[in-house]
């Protein structure tokens, strides 16, 4: 039997049972670990313990009804005692792009009473750097008594959102302890239901790891946002110049779009450009870039409309393809879709729209149509996500058409 199981009974205690607090949670218990998973929400709590969920996420169902149901997974509102405690809770922003760990500093407060030595601590949650060591001397401030016996690290996670279930189990992951014992602890509890590759750091570098990964990405989408501004200008197909480039053996460049959104790469940058302004020049400008894109977009719209309406000297209606922030998810955090139409509408609210998202049924603001309707009797059909729903899509001769994220580039 692992060394772990036998010196802790298999307690667990997530805080947050979000987007990957509850996952991680299911994953877990999925070990035959007991897991207890808190939640301040109580409707989410109500409904884990209903063995539901209240996001979606392909396989998340299936996992968090097998786990409840069999007793390994349970929610609550307030803590419990246990011996490992992961902390799994949002990291806002307060004014001007500053990150607000204020949600670790409640949790991690709720946590150390119950703590004891030989306890584990890890932060998951995106962080500025220095969390970690941050919150190592909230602990020791309020129980002195533990400094040096407890293991706390920080350990990021790494999931695509649709893919979580499978990424939580495959990807290597980094791990960084305030000192190398509490390092190589953290990992040995990993190990228990991470099939990737576990590396060790200190928890500085693990903190920079994540706000890097996002950053790096973002950077790269800023790259083809650039080139896709340029080549409208140019009159150059950018999909075919970015194709053609990737051919390259050493040049991958990524694909445009209407902007950068979702929760974490359209966010994390921040974390680093707020706290070192002056040296992330390069991260600092990706994020503008990626920003201007929507900008442009909507504005490359409402020009195109008046294009349109100065033509045929009447009122053009527009199909809006896709909501979300990214294709094939019904997710619409920060989406820059949503923001464009957003945009569209507040400038000319008396307009024919059609707006399109297959993921989901129905909005509680903006008014659904379906995409094969929308497209037969729009003026403007705007391709905003790349969904797989629009591929191959017929569009008769007369249509304007903006493509903005190469729905139709063959
Ligand atoms: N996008 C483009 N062009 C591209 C790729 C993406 O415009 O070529 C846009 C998407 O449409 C979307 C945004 O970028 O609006 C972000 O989408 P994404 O698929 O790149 O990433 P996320 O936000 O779903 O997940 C990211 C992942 N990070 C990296 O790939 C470095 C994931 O592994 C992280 O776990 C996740 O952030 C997170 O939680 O931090």
């Amino acid at each position: 039997m692992n060394q772990l199981e036998v010196r802790y009974p298999p307690k667990v205690v997530t805080i947050g049972l979000g987007y990957i607090g509850l996952p991680t949670a299911a994953l877990i218990a999925s070990q035959k670990i007991n897991v207890l998973g808190v939640d301040v929400n109580p409707i989410i709590v109500n409904t884990v313990n209903k063995g539901k969920i209240h996001i979606v996420e392909p396989d998340l169902d299936t996992a968090v009804a097998h786990v409840v149901k069999n007793g390994f997974l349970k929610a609550s509102t307030t803590m419990a005692e246990a011996s490992i405690y992961l902390v799994v809770v949002p990291t806002p922003f307060k004014d001007r792009n500053e990150p607000d760990i204020s949600f670790i500093e409640i949790a991690t407060n709720n946590i150390i009473p119950f703590l004891k030595k030989g306890d584990i601590y890890v932060i998951e949650s995106t962080s500025p750097i220095g969390t970690t060591e941050k919150m190592r001397d909230l602990i020791y401030s309020q129980r002195p008594e533990l400094d040096g016996h407890i293991y706390i690290a920080y350990c990021p996670e790494r999931v695509l959102p649709g893919n979580i279930m499978h990424e939580l189990v495959h990807n290597d992951r980094v791990i960084g302890g305030i000192d190398r014992k509490s390092t190589a602890k953290v990992i040995a509890f990993y190990s228990l239901f991470v099939k990737g590759k576990l590396h060790s750091t200190n928890a500085r570098t693990a903190e920079m790891c994540k706000l890097v990964e996002n950053s790096s990405r973002d950077v790269q989408i800023a790259f083809a946002n650039e080139l896709s501004l340029i080549c409208d200008k140019a009159d150059i197909n950018v999909w075919e110049l970015i194709a053609l480039a990737n051919e390259h053996p050493r040049v991958n460049i990524l694909q445009p779009g209407s902007g950068v959104g979702g929760h974490c790469i359209a966010v994390d940058p921040y974390f680093l450009v707020s706290e070192y302004p002056l040296e992330s020049k390069i991260i600092n400008t990706a994020r503008q870039i990626n920003n201007f894109k929507s900008f442009w977009c909507a504005e490359k719209i409402q020009s195109t409309k008046l294009e349109f309406e100065l033509k045929y000297g009447r009122k053009a209606s527009i199909a809006f393809m896709g909501l979300a922030f990214k294709p094939n998810i019904n997710d619409l955090r920060e989406s820059p879709a949503k923001y464009i139409v957003q945009k569209v509408l507040q400038n000319d609210n008396n307009g024919q729209y059609f707006i399109v998202e297959p993921n989901i049924m129905e909005h509680n603001i903006f008014k659904l149509t379906n995409y094969k309707e929308a497209v037969s009797l729009a003026d403007i059909i705007v391709f905003l996500v790349d969904h797989r729903e629009f591929k191959g899509i017929e569009i008769v001769k007369d249509k304007v058409v903006l493509d903005f994220c190469g729905t139709l580039k063959g």
